[in-house]
């Protein structure tokens, strides 16, 4: 029986999943910076989950971009690979994005032809769900306008709606679909999901298993997500997160590296939604972001303790002095239950869990003294030469 309340159930009950796209070469529009051990292959992309999962515990499955890590669409072998190294395949991302004929839009674009083609490959991503025994199906869209008057808004809302429909009508009882939204980029006048509710909109015309997908990057400067979150929560509709953190916009940096207080606020509304409703939540948490600089497996072992640490600090806010300070109007004490929660040093608590579970205390230090960077930099440096240099 799981105890809602402690941190050791807490941490025990957290799953993150890894993007794939994570481990692979990134950069910016302006260029990518290579690193010698980035992952090429889907395989090389599971071994470092793999890697990331053995010093930490905590990150059982993959989340996979269909056209990034399926040649030709073929999902096939995944689900096999994955459980060969103790994995699963997480939720599956369609890509309606990067196709020439997605320039004006993909389940909104104006042709009918290009709308069908994107309603196809989001039923074949429900397909490949099903193949390699994932449940969830999470959908973003780079559909929007960059000038007044180059779309027809409204016709494009409809648009959505019967296509979110249709892939909702053609999913089996046990997938969710994730709606999630973005404000700007690549679109810059309109984008067509923009915001939370838009998104708890369309997913609520879509049926009763799509809910939205909160991506910490997303949203305007100032934007409270710990509201928008509390909000979801309330209604229901809280599918998931792509955790990462911002400074300017969606800068996909790693999470908790600029506002960590932001993080575990977001991570307090769960937590005391939790605790009022006694049960834990099916809330997918995902990571969601690129690592230019930083090596990209110890970034990943980085944004996990970092997701972990402020789990721990929020399930230890004194709730019961919380509500006390509330109902006497006491807004200095309320605002210390949290900041007091925040500010506690949950080493010592973490580095217990680790040793109860057979984890090492010091995942990164641990990962760097394995080696594994220096195989794989071999390996796949060798494979990248023989290829011409190109990164597949
Ligand atoms: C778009 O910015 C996004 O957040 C979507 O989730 C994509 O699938 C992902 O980034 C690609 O990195
Ligand atoms: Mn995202």
């Amino acid at each position: 029986m799981t105890d809602i309340t402690t941190v050791s159930d807490g941490l025990d009950r957290l799953e993150i999943e890894l993007p794939s796209w994570g481990f692979a070469d990134t950069g910016t529009r302006f260029g990518k910076y290579l690193q010698d051990s980035a992952a090429i292959t889907l395989e090389d992309k599971l071994d470092d989950v793999a890697e990331v999962h053995r010093v930490t515990g905590c990150c059982p499955s993959v989340a996979v971009h269909v056209l990034w890590d399926f040649e030709n669409g073929k999902a096939g072998p995944a689900a096999a690979l994955a459980r060969d190294r103790g994995l699963r395949i997480g939720s599956i991302n369609p890509n309606v994005f990067q196709d020439q004929c997605y320039r004006l839009g993909s389940v909104a674009n104006a042709d009918s032809e290009i709308r069908r083609r994107a309603i196809g490959h989001l039923l074949d991503s429900v397909e490949i769900g099903r193949e390699v025994g994932s449940d969830l199906l999470s959908l973003w869209f780079a559909d929007g306008t960059n000038y007044p008057g180059q779309g027809h808004l409204r016709r494009r809302k409809r648009w959505f709606e019967e296509a979110l429909r249709e892939v909702h009508d053609a999913m089996p009882e046990s997938m969710t679909m994730l709606v999630e939204y973005k404000p700007f980029e690549p679109a810059f006048y309109h984008t067509d999901i923009a915001d939370w509710g838009m998104a708890m909109s369309l997913a609520r015309s879509a049926g009763p298993r799509a809910k939205v997908l909160v991506d910490t990057g997303h949203h305007l400067q100032g934007q409270n997500i710990e509201h928008i979150v509390a909000f979801l929560l309330d209604e229901g509709m809280l599918g998931g997160f792509h955790f990462n953190d911002r400074h300017y916009a969606d800068d996909d940096l790693t999470v908790g590296s600029i506002d960590p207080y932001r993080l575990f606020r977001i991570l307090f509304e769960i937590v005391q939604y939790e605790r009022e409703c006694t049960r834990p939540l099916p809330i997918a948490y995902m990571i969601d972001q690129s690592h230019n600089l930083k090596p990209k497996i110890e970034a990943m072992i980085q944004t996990v303790e970092m997701v972990q640490g402020m789990l721990a600090r929020a399930l230890l806010v004194d709730v019961e002095a919380l509500e006390a300070a509330r109902r006497d109007g006491d807004v200095v004490d309320a605002e210390r239950c949290l900041a007091d929660a925040f500010a506690t040093d949950v080493g010592p608590m973490i580095r217990e869990w680790r040793r109860g579970r057979g984890l090492p205390e010091d995942p990164i230090r641990n990962h760097r003294e394995s080696g594994y960077v220096a195989r794989a930099a071999s390996d796949r440096l060798a494979r990248k030469s023989s290829s011409g240099g190109s990164y597949a």
